[in-house]
């Protein structure tokens, strides 16, 4: 594989002994998974068992019974795959820092893989096992199809900047992948099999009233299942129809890639295989290649990816302008979590997040704008934001979230507009163009029977 793909966080200081473990965060798959596949090239180097541990944290972020459920589900699927291919999986509760050093030791680990994630939380657990251990660290961008690091060393300011840089590169990274082999050296002691979920959700410091959706099935199977059907039935009307939030023409794929049950670069390869260059391809790999990865390269080179400050000046300077005018309609947390505002719209976006844990793309948009002009100050609209999304969506916690919120409310990777009340510069949306756009009495429709 690419080597490009991994970055030494800590090298070894003495020819590497013992075996080699990979832990498993954000790519929770045993396929299509370049962490996994490095941390086996390198077990295999050294004549050396391969582990796979999975830190399960008791809370994550605002994290609920329904993303726990989802991406536990996954993960013993996963799992059983795994161990399948002799590669021996340990699931530990409680936080990395505290669990991982320890075990690591206990297991006289030599090499530990990590897989990238540009978020404050994980990039914080990495700090705190390096300095916990003195183990070799390797950490492999197993997310993106060009790593991000490779794409850009810096923060990029819009889709515009960034496109060039990953086109580019894409004949160098967009490679087919190798098939994960069974390991040839078994592990000495055999793991324990994966704990009965329920059981384990219980042990969760976590908030139980968000129920687990029965409408998408969690895990890597169902997720290629969902892969073909989009292919089949939705690709070809992604260009025209996939912001209609009266039509079902997104892809559904977001709770899989975040949870890493599936890897975009498989999205990617089967979209090439089967459908060239048309229109419609061409916008959904804009969305899922430069949109995604922009929103990675945003978390990773800015670490105010969650607050007001991590706006472009230019909108901070704006918003700051338009704080203290009037707010034609102010709600309160409760309101908005509730769905309690005056706009049947925005209720119905926030129906649809409540009960589904997936809004319309198009509505995430007119949904969070909204908060902006109906919260006190725009520090508040991202607070209120950021803790509806993160706690209702199955696809939440995500840079994708954090870069989609601050495109919304901070101008984030979008330029001025015209000037108005409380948006200032930031660009303005409202009903008038929603009821232009789509029969959007049929979503008010549809999301009052889901109710
Ligand atoms: P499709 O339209 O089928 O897109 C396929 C894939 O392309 C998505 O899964 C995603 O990986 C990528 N993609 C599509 N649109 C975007 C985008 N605007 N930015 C980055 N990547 C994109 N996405 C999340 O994954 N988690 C979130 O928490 C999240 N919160 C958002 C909040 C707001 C306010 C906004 C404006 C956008 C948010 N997005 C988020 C981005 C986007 O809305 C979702 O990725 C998309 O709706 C997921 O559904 P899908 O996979 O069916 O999308
Ligand atoms: N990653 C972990 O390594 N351990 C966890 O217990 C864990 C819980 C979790 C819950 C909800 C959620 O959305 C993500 C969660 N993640 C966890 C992280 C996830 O794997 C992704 O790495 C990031 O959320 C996306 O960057």
């Amino acid at each position: 594989m690419n080597l490009k793909r991994v970055r030494v966080i800590r090298a070894a200081k003495s020819p590497i002994s013992g075996l080699v473990v990979y832990w498993m965060s954000r790519d929770q798959r045993a396929e299509d998974n370049w962490a996994l596949l490095h941390a086996q090239q390198q077990a295999l180097e050294l004549g050396q068992p391969l582990l796979v541990v999975f830190c399960l944290a008791p809370a994550f972020l605002t994290a609920t019974l329904r993303q726990y459920g989802f991406m536990l589900r996954g993960l013993a699927a996963t799992f059983a795959e795994l161990e399948r291919k002799n590669i021996s999986c340990t699931l530990l509760l409680g936080q990395p820092q505290e669990i991982l050093p320890a075990w690591l030791i206990q297991q006289q680990a030599g090499l530990l893989v990590s897989d990238f994630d540009p978020l404050k939380i994980k990039r914080h657990w990495q700090a705190q096992l390096l300095a916990a251990t003195d183990i070799a660290v390797h950490e492999v961008d197993a997310h993106n199809v060009v790593p991000c690091w490779q794409a850009s060393p810096k923060l990029e300011f819009a889709a515009y900047t960034l496109r060039p840089k990953i086109k580019k590169l894409l004949p160098e990274y967009l490679t087919e992948f190798p098939r994960l082999e069974a390991h040839p050296f078994p592990a000495a002691n055999r793991a324990t099999p994966f704990p009965d979920v329920s059981e384990l959700l219980e042990k969760l410091q976590i908030d139980r009233k968000v129920s687990e959706v029965d409408w998408l099935q969690p895990g890597s199977r169902a997720a290629q299942a969902q892969l073909s059907l989009f292919l089949q039935h939705r690709l070809c009307h992604y260009d025209t129809q996939s912001n209609d939030p009266t039509q079902d023409m997104q892809s559904n794929l977001s709770p899989y890639l975040h949870f890493g049950q599936l890897s975009a670069q498989r999205v990617v390869l089967e979209v090439l295989r089967q459908d060239i260059k048309t229109p419609a391809a061409e916008s959904f790999l804009e969305e899922l290649i430069v949109r995604r990865e922009l929103a990675d390269n945003f978390c990773f080179y800015n670490p105010q990816y969650d607050t007001v400050a991590g706006f472009p000046a230019w909108a901070q300077q704006t918003l700051t302008e338009h704080v203290d005018d009037v707010r034609e309609y102010l709600y309160s947390w409760d309101d908005f979590e509730q769905a309690r505002t005056h706009d049947p719209i925005w209720n119905a976006a926030q129906q649809q997040l409540l009960i589904t844990g997936k809004m319309h793309g198009y509505m995430r948009m007119y949904w969070a704008k909204k908060i902006l002009e109906w919260s006190a100050n725009p520090r508040q609209a991202m607070e209120i934001a950021i803790y509806l999304n993160d706690k209702y969506e199955l696809d939440g916690r995500d840079p994708n979230g954090y870069a989609g919120i601050a495109w919304s409310i901070g101008g984030v990777h979008d330029r001025a507009w015209g000037e108005r009340q409380v948006f200032g510069k930031i660009r303005f949306m409202n009903d008038k163009g929603i009821k232009r756009k789509f029969a959007i009495e049929r979503y008010i429709e549809k999301m009052k029977n889901l109710a």
